[in-house]
């Protein structure tokens, strides 16, 4: 680093340390920069990867209601992946180059969108899991240090606490219903329950990221303190319904007021994120596949917009 460089950093740290935002046209060091794009490219991608599993379901949704609040779910997550591509482009990388990254695996999206979406009752475990799990980690966000993403930030958090509770009205209406529904409600808490502890990110010691992300006020709480505050927050959740927790090994520590819970399969984590889990390839061919067919939009899009300016010259 040299001498500008060193005082450039100095400044800029000093800012984060009183709390200021960053905005798009401030300077930052580099590695701010490429750490945000990684960070935030990678969220928009899963929200709009995310829309695969649940949209397999629109056509079989058990009623119109059903079907109407799904459909909308989907839909928002879909425009919050287009706030978040908007938000990152402000950084200076174009959204074809972020797809690009996406296609090429060189950029990853959640985990947790590689696992399939069997029944209906999956549906209902999504909606409270992972929105739940979303939310969590969405909350602390809202007070990241770049502008452009905490703002997105406080948007999409309204509407992931709907869907949130979409998600546990499903599961609450099913451990209401036959026994068979309950069984299938109980199934998809067993298969959802582990994989959305795992969206929150390896453990803090494990966690290469985090160090920057932490100075750097991108990220205010850690994986492990966000991961804890999910757990507790949804253990009770699911007890108040009868659901069973799958965790032989999880319980209720008197004096810290959190639980404890057995030990997360990082095998299987880190499997999953270099492509090996149940839908990565399926997630990634239907993308580039609809990608591929909607670059006449792209195209027309632009046009229209080239036409437009023109007129105002
Ligand atoms: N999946 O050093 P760290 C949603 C990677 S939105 C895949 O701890 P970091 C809405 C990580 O990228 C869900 N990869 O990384 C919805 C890094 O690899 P890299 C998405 C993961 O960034 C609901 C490496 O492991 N939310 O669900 C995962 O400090 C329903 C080492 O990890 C966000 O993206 C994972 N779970 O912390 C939509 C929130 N965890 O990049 C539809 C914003 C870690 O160096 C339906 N992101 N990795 O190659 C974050 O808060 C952070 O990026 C973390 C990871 C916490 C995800």
């Amino acid at each position: 680093m040299n001498l500008l460089q060193e005082v450039t950093s100095d400044v800029f740290q000093d800012k984060i340390d009183q709390g200021e935002y960053i905005e798009p046209k401030d300077t930052m060091p580099e590695d701010y920069r490429k750490h945000l794009i990684r960070q935030m490219s990678q969220h928009a991608h899963s929200e709009v990867i995310g829309m695969q599993p649940e949209g397999n379901w629109i056509t079989r949704a058990p009623s119109l209601r059903a079907k109407q609040i799904l459909l909308a779910k989907i839909q928002d997550e879909g425009g919050h992946g287009l706030y978040l591509y908007s938000a990152t482009e402000t950084l200076g990388i174009s959204r074809s180059e972020m797809i690009e990254q996406l296609h090429s695996g060189k950029a990853k999206y959640s985990s947790i969108f590689n696992y399939p979406a069997l029944n209906w009752a999956d549906i209902g475990a999504i909606g409270w899991l992972v929105d739940g799990a979303a939310i969590v980690n969405q909350v602390s966000l809202q007070r990241t240090s770049y502008g452009p993403y905490s703002r997105a930030m406080v948007r999409i958090c309204k509407e992931e606490s709907f869907h949130q509770r979409q998600g546990y009205e499903i599961m609450t209406r099913m451990m209401r219903g036959t026994k068979e529904q309950q069984q299938m409600a109980q199934d998809a808490m067993n298969r959802w329950w582990w994989p959305s502890l795992m969206m929150f990110g390896p453990h803090d010691n494990d966690s290469p990221n985090s160090n920057n992300a932490i100075k750097w006020k991108i990220k205010r709480e850690s994986n492990d303190e966000l991961r804890q505050k999910f757990i507790d927050k949804t253990i009770p959740q699911a007890l108040l319904i009868g659901l069973t927790i799958p965790d032989e090994f999880y319980k209720l520590d008197e004096k810290t007021g959190h639980y404890t819970i057995g030990k997360i399969n990082w095998d299987e984590f880190h499997n999953v994120i270099k492509g090996n889990g149940p839908c990565n390839k399926q997630r990634l061919k239907h993308h580039k596949k609809y990608h591929q067919e909607g670059a006449w939009v792209r195209e027309a899009a632009e046009a229209y917009s080239k036409k437009q300016k023109s007129k105002l010259k």
